[in-house]
């Protein structure tokens, strides 16, 4: 028998490796969200189509956009990341990834970056996604999927993966073992709107759009517990950041959440392969 679950988010989210806020998204942001990503979308060259098919997309956020920019520092959102404890969080980066119509599915993967430093033991994430889907998600239209406790626990699956986000998962063949089904993996259908926050090291992947619409998400990424790193895995973090300017209507919402550059001898490399920090 499974021993009981949490309810509390914080701890939900350290047990499982993410938790579900509904409801965090206006329905006005909503419509100015998808006009603005749809309008991106709608101009990526085939070249990127192609190489970025099994996300959908792969555009990065950019603060010039006012609408994305706005959404970094939505404050619903930060009062969620704030009732989890985390009230000084630092944003890193973000992505749109938009599954077409018949999209094929997602490979599973996980995104932590800096597997050296060990803050990658600790049950407390050093690093969240915040997920939010433009449209209502499910199991037919390209849902997420989810190893609850894979980032706190290594499975022999860790050791099967190819690291996230590189030729090998871009190029993967379709019955490659980074789409196959998982006998711990779980469905995280959510609403337009709502906010799924994820541990950066859970292992995840998203079904296949069959449906005939586009499947939109926007994942932005950041530190919750900035303070608490190390200087050397701050500069690391640094290093790898894309620095995009916030344009000036938006400038001083985003002052406190901006990351500014971080020097150390030695910074934590750039690895996202999981190492003796995971344990089984
Ligand atoms: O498409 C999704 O639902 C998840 C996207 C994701 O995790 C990624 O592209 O890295």
């Amino acid at each position: 028998m499974h021993p009981a679950q949490p309810s509390n988010p914080r701890d939900v989210l350290c047990d499982q490796g993410y938790c579900h806020f509904p409801g965090i998204l206006t329905p006005d942001m909503l419509t100015q969200l998808r006009r603005a990503t749809d309008a991106l979308l709608d101009a990526v060259p085939a070249r990127d189509r192609e190489r970025f098919r099994y996300q959908g997309s792969n555009i990065a956020v950019t603060l010039a956009n006012p609408v994305l920019a706005k959404l970094v520092s939505w404050p619903a959102s930060l009062q969620a990341l704030a009732s989890l404890g985390y009230d000084a969080p630092k944003y890193w980066s973000g992505y749109i990834i938009s599954k077409p119509p018949h999209a094929p599915p997602l490979y599973w993967h996980q995104d932590w970056a800096f597997w050296d430093d060990p803050i990658s033991a600790e049950p407390d994430p050093a690093q969240l996604f915040l997920m939010y889907y433009l449209v209502d998600t499910n199991r037919d239209n390209g849902c997420l999927r989810v190893i609850p406790e894979s980032h706190r626990r290594r499975l022999p699956f860790h050791d099967q993966l190819p690291s996230a986000h590189t030729n090998a998962t871009y190029e993967a063949n379709p019955d490659s073992i980074v789409f196959s089904t998982h006998p711990d993996e779980v469905d995280v259908p959510v609403r337009a709107g709502d906010l799924l926050v994820g541990d950066a090291r859970v292992l995840h992947a998203a079904h296949a759009n069959a449906s005939e619409e586009r499947r939109t998400l926007l994942t932005l990424w950041y530190f919750p517990r900035w303070r608490s790193m190390s200087v050397a895995l701050q500069a690391g973090a640094t290093k790898a950041v894309m620095t995009h300017a916030p344009s000036s209507e938006v400038k001083a919402d985003w002052e406190s959440l901006l990351l500014t550059s971080v020097e150390h001898p030695n910074p934590v490399p750039f690895n996202r392969v999981p190492g003796s920090h995971l344990k089984p």
